[in-house]
This record gives structure tokens, C-alpha cells and sequence, in this order.
């Protein structure tokens, strides 16, 4: 506990000590006691929050935000659209497309999602019917890619954890590891994006130099899920908890995920910023990653 911090007899604690058992700045619970989301009372010169308020605090922030409700008028009509923007290289509107959704109040995990994949997805159809040349596929990949980067967020303040993200070496797909970057930058979190082609002897070298507390490993080619288990294996030997995705599997889900880990370390060790490192893997472990259930990805921690 930092200097300064004290228990109270009332049941209670101090500001600065709740802060911490949040895991957040005590500028950041001074803002949530002013804004009247984290009850306190004032005590002298500093505020006093009862243990319960602490635990229901830590426990909301643990449930998955649920995404701002945004009206818009069809999905459906937005996402074809954009794909025919992207079918005849309009970077314009499909840019235009995405950016006024944004304004609307979409965030990128919903863009990445309801907009960008559904698009994707038909891009990927009209190439394997031979409608889409390989040149006009990367066309409209591109395009994708420069979205997203437009409208991810820029990370403020203290990151929730540390997080980094590859693909499967032999996945060429780098777009869908672009998308979960940005969907936990959105939730917070400080994302090295390696990209793909990241031998797994090396993403392990930098998920220990960073002292990440998650490993992201995107995967879309199921051609590369050896490969993909490989550098999950190797990530988690580093003690950081380590998510695999898989084509079709929900960025939302992703979030959550990460956001529980994030909530079972920080209870088990208050007061650390970021997710605990796990616990080492036995000698000879982890063996293969089992099938996560469908939709989320695979765990382990
Ligand atoms: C763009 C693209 C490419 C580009 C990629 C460029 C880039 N920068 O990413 C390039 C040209 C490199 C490419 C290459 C190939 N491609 Co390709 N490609 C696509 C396409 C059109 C879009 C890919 C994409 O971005 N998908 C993102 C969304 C749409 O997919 P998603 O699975 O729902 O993704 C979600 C999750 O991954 C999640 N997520 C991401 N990370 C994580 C992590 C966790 C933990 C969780 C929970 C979730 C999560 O986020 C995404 C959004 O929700 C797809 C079409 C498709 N259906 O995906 C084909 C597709 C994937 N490609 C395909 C093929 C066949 C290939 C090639 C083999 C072609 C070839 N003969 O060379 C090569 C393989 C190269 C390689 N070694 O990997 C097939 C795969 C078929 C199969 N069943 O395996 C597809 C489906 C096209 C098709 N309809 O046939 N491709």
C-alpha cells in the first residue's frame, strides 16, 4: 500500500487506498467520487469509500461495458456500402461510410464488426467466385487497414494492462490482429500490434521485455493453427495469460475476456496495475490448447 494510504475503523478506506485496491489513479477515483460513480464521504480533507462500495466497484468495472447503444438505421445497408466502395476502390466513401457511423457514436470494436468484417467477408467470397482479382482484393484490404487505424483510439491515461498482439507465423492476415489491437485499445489497454510473421522464440522475448500481462494471437489461416498453438505455448511460458482467436471468433468476446483476467489478477494480487503474471506452466506444459468455446477464442492463463 503507498504511503499515505490507511484503512479506516468505519469500515471503510480512504481515497487514495480505494485507488489502489482499484487499480487506478487516486486522480481517476477523485474524478468517480466527483461524478457521483463511486460513493465516498468526505472526511477532514480527504473522502473515506466503505469496503462494500470498493467490492461493487471492482465488480462493475469487471463486467463487459455493455456497447453504447448507437441508432443506426440498417447494418445490412451500411456494410454493402462500404462494400461497394471497396469493390470499385473508393477510398472516399468507404472511408466516408465508416466516419460518419463514428460520428454517430459507434466505436471501432462495433465498426470493426458489424461493418468491416460483414464487408470483408463478401470480398473474400467475390474473390474465391473469381469476381475480385487478387489486386483488387489487396485494393480493398488496404483501404480496410487505413479505417481502422483512423479511427482507433489513441490510449489515455493509466492503461487497464499491457497488452501484445500477433498473428499465427504462416497467417498472413494481419487484419483481424489490426482489429483486436484496436478493440483493446478502445477497452484501454497499452497494444504492441507486431503484425504477422513473428517466430514465436521472439514474441516471446518481447512479451517478457514489455512484461505484457496478455498475448493476443489472431488466427484466420487454419492452415497456421500449429503454428498459432506454438506461440501461445511460447507466450504463456513467459507467465502471461494468452488468448487464441479463430475466424469468426468475436472481438467482443475478446474484450471480455481479457477483461476478466485483468479482474481475477488484480484480486488476487491488489494493488498491481496491470493482469499477474500467471502461474508458470508445470515442466512440459501447457500441451495443446483446447478448443475454446465457439465464438470466444481459447483462454489460458
Ligand atoms: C483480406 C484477405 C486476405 C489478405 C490479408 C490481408 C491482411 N492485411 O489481412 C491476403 C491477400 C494476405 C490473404 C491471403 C490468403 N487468403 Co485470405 N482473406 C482475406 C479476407 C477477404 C479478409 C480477411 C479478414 O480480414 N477477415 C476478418 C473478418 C472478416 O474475419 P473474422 O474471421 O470474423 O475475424 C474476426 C476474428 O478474427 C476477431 N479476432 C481477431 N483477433 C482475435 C483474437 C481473439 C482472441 C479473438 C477472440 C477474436 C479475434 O476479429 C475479427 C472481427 O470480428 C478473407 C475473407 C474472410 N471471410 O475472412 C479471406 C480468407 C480468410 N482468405 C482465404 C484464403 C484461402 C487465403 C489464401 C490461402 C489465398 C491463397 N491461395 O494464397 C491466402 C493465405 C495466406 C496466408 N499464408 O495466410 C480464405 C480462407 C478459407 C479457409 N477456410 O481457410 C478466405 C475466407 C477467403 C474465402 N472466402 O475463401 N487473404
Amino acid at each position: 500500500m503507498a504511503e499515505g494510504a490507511k484503512v479506516c475503523l468505519t469500515g471503510g478506506v480512504n481515497l487514495r487506498a480505494a485507488a489502489e485496491a482499484l487499480g487506478v489513479h487516486y486522480q481517476t477515483a477523485y474524478r468517480w467520487v466527483r461524478e457521483g460513480s463511486l460513493p465516498a464521504v468526505k472526511r477532514g480533507r480527504t473522502y473515506e469509500v466503505a469496503d462494500e462500495d470498493v467490492a461493487s466497484f471492482v465488480e462493475r468495472r469487471r463486467q463487459p461495458a455493455a456497447p453504447p447503444t448507437i441508432r443506426v438505421r440498417s447494418w445490412p445497408e451500411q456494410v454493402d456500402r462500404l462494400y461497394r466502395a471497396l469493390m470499385t476502390g473508393d477510398e472516399q466513401a468507404a472511408t466516408g461510410v465508416a466516419e460518419r457511423l463514428a460520428a454517430n457514436g459507434a466505436p471501432v470494436t462495433t465498426l470493426a464488426e458489424e461493418l468491416l468484417a460483414p464487408a470483408l467477408r463478401r470480398i473474400g467470397e467475390a474473390w474465391a467466385e473469381g469476381r475480385l482479382s487478387v489486386a483488387e482484393e489487396h485494393r480493398a484490404s488496404g483501404i480496410c487497414e487505413r479505417i481502422l487505424v483512423r479511427l482507433s483510439p489513441a490510449p489515455r491515461g493509466r492503461p487497464r494492462g499491457i497488452a501484445v498482439v500477433a498473428t499465427a507465423p504462416g497467417d498472413e492476415h494481419g487484419l483481424p490482429s489490426l482489429m483486436a489491437a484496436s478493440a483493446l485499445r478502445a477497452d484501454h489497454w497499452r497494444v504492441h500490434d507486431l503484425g504477422t510473421q513473428v517466430p514465436p522464440a521472439e514474441l516471446a522475448d518481447l512479451v517478457r521485455k514489455e512484461q505484457a500481462d496478455l498475448v493476443v494471437v489472431s488466427l484466420t489461416n487454419e492452415a497456421a493453427r500449429p503454428a498459432a498453438e506454438e506461440s501461445a505455448r511460447a507466450a504463456h511460458a513467459t507467465g502471461a495469460a494468452v488468448v487464441v482467436g479463430s475466424p469468426g471468433s468475436s472481438l467482443a468476446a475478446l474484450v471480455a475476456t481479457a477483461r476478466e483476467l485483468h479482474a481475477t489478477s488484480a484480486e488476487a494480487r491488489p494493488g498491481r496495475q496491470g493482469l499477474s503474471p500467471a502461474r508458470p506452466p508445470e515442466p512440459g506444459s501447457p500441451g495443446p490448447l483446447p478448443a475454446g468455446p465457439p465464438g470466444r477464442g481459447t483462454a489460458s492463463s
